[in-house]
């Protein structure tokens, strides 16, 4: 039995901000530049009292929140906090999976801290975490990532969850489709549509009907519905992706000059992606994509299998992206590439006599 335990920090950016300047402590705030254009990153909790969220247009979050001041970001100070908390966990486990600046998975299934307890564990970090970072940290604790994941959220803010083995069921027969980590808006739709709203309701199908229903994510949904997850903590993760985008000062109308003027965008995005890509050496690009967003925020990528950056390539893409938005304004526009690890000496699979005499 695994002890796995997911560490949250609570609001983070705005968290960050609220320690560093006390006149923000008891008011509400977001994370946003002050354009007309400008989208929240986060919000402290008061904000959200209001209905103020993560993502949100800012024009629309001081409708909501008239006095809501606008914080801009510091990303120096939260990367520092992120290297302190990162700092705070190696002295648990180096079983240690970051997800993001201010989340983490932590295997402690071999850590003798606490006499071997993963709550009392959870408890002390985020004790530290208060300590030496003056921030709150939420924490939820189980038998694999996704129960942790999603208990992490269950006590927010300054709290944790506990699931042991044998309230899992339980924990997870209730719980709306929504949670689970990669169920998005579209995918919620289609599986309300057809009479999916929880757990249990996943249950009560087969796999077979949930890959056919929802392709490859499907038969995980299935799993998950259970409360099983196998995947281990990943100590580095290998880059699966580069990506950059902007958005634009003003929307790209339909028309004529649109990919042109698409494409100018993308040449100007270029030379920064270009530099970032030359420092990723030890990968082999197999794709490169486009990612565009509408005026209407609706979203589109077109990818190809690639194995080398074609900037030629980026006109057919982004023509095909065009058309998808069926006329539609264009306000981002983002260039991609994905990798695959390169095969070295030192990784290349190793096949015995036998089994190359097998495959002759
Ligand atoms: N973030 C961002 N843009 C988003 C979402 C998040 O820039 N669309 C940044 C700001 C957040 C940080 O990442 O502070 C962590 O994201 P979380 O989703 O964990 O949200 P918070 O930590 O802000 O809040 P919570 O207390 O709900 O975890
Ligand atoms: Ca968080």
């Amino acid at each position: 039995m695994r002890k796995i335990i997911h560490i949250d920090m609570d609001c983070f950016f705005a968290a960050v901000e609220m320690r560093d300047n006390p006149q923000l402590a008891n008011v509400p705030i977001a994370i946003a530049g002050n354009g007309p254009r400008s989208v929240t990153a986060t919000c402290n909790y008061l904000a959200r009292e209001y209905g103020v969220r993560a993502a949100m247009p800012v024009g629309r979050a001081l409708q909501l929140c008239p006095q809501l001041q606008l914080v801009p970001g510091r990303m120096h100070a939260y990367k520092e906090a992120s290297v302190h908390i990162r700092e705070i966990f190696t002295r648990y486990t180096d079983k240690i999976e970051p997800l993001s600046l201010d989340e983490a998975y932590l295997d402690v299934t071999d850590c003798s801290e606490c006499g071997g307890s993963a709550t009392l564990i959870a408890e002390k970090i985020r004790n530290d975490i208060q300590q030496e970072l003056n921030l709150t940290a939420s924490a939820g604790v189980a038998t694999n990532k996704f129960i942790a994941k999603i208990a992490s959220d269950e006590n927010k803010p300054n709290g944790q969850c506990v699931v042991p083995p044998d309230k899992i069921d339980e924990f997870v027969a209730t719980l709306n489709l929504k949670k689970i980590p990669g169920v998005g808006p579209k995918t919620l739709e289609k599986l309300n549509r057809h009479g999916l709203y929880t757990c249990a309701d996943v249950r009560t199908s087969t796999s077979t009907y949930m890959a056919e229903l929802m392709g490859k994510f499907g038969p995980a949904i299935y799993t998950r519905s259970f409360g099983i997850d196998e995947r281990e903590v990943v100590s580095s993760r290998v880059r699966k992706s580069l990506a950059i985008e902007t958005t634009l000062n003003e929307d790209i109308n339909k028309g004529s000059e649109q990919l042109t003027h698409c494409l100018d965008v993308v040449a100007k995005l270029l030379p920064k992606f270009q530099t970032r890509l030359d420092k990723v050496t030890d990968l082999n690009i197999v794709r490169q994509g486009v990612k565009v967003k509408f005026a209407d925020f609706t979203q589109t990528t077109v990818e190809h299998s690639q194995d080398s950056l074609n900037e030629e390539l980026f006109e057919p893409l982004l023509a095909q992206a065009i058309e998808r938005g069926n006329g539609k304004k264009i306000r981002l526009i983002g260039i991609t590439v994905g990798f695959a690890p390169k095969q070295t000496e030192a990784n290349k699979p190793v096949v015995c006599q036998q089994q190359l005499a097998l495959a002759l």
